[in-house]
């Protein structure tokens, strides 16, 4: 059986599970707590951070490279387009992109507008990581106005990827996104794998469901 350590960016590894049909056990973290004397956890990531997963033997970290993981060794799965196919190129950037191009400058640019101190929430870094995330989002929005979804027609983990990155602007980095993102992102919440997704992740959820109402407030 996989366990997943922690939600957070852990959300997409579920959805992904859930994508594929494999069985999987969702082990809280409690990150705001603080994880030094979580044993067991630090056991698996010393480095104390989420998500991880441990399959038999294999211990992982890097919620892409997990994903890529999974799909390979449980595959194959038309959650990832194989090289010789013509979206694959997209599906590759895209995947990526998710995390090195918008939720790792986002989850900064989140961090500065909820707990840095009041004079630091703007500074050079804040603003230098909100720039990062917008040009990359150009990239997504030029996407969504070819294809419904990243990589064409077909759903694929770099969806996952990028709809949490996505959510994570929506909710913690305090960014308004624009109509065709928000459709996109409604598109993909229809899947019955990100409802039992949801199911699994009720922090996710809870913070998902608060987001929506403060956007929509
Ligand atoms: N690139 C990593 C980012 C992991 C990451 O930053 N996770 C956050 C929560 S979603 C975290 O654990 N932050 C606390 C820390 O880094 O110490 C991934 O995609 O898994």
């Amino acid at each position: 059986m996989i366990t997943v350590f922690g939600e957070g960016r852990g959300f997409r590894v579920v959805w992904l599970l859930e994508e594929m049909g494999l069985a999987y056990r969702l082990r809280p973290v409690d990150l705001a707590a603080g994880v030094q004397d979580d044993t067991e956890f630090m056991a698996i990531n010393p480095g104390g951070f989420i998500p991880a997963i441990r399959d038999g033997d294999v211990v992982m970290v890097e919620s892409i490279a997990i994903m890529e993981y999974l799909m390979a060794r449980y595959g194959p799965t038309p959650l990832a387009p194989g090289a010789q196919d013509p979206v694959f190129p997209a599906y590759q950037q895209f995947l990526h992109l998710g995390e090195a191009g918008l939720a790792a400058p986002i989850y900064f640019v989140g961090g500065a507008r909820n707990f840095a101190p009041e004079v630091e929430r703007r500074n050079w870094s804040a603003r230098q990581a909100l720039r990062v995330f917008q040009t990359r989002l150009g990239l997504v929005s030029r996407q969504l106005a070819l294809s419904p979804y990243l990589a064409g027609d077909r759903f694929t983990a770099a969806d996952i990827s990028a709809y949490y990155a996505l959510q994570l602007a929506r909710g913690f980095g305090g960014v308004a996104l624009g109509a065709a993102e928000l459709t996109y992102m409604a598109r993909l919440s229809e899947r019955d794998a990100f409802g039992r997704a949801m199911e699994s992740c009720q922090a996710t959820r809870a913070w998902v469901e608060a987001s929506a109402k403060a956007c929509r407030a």
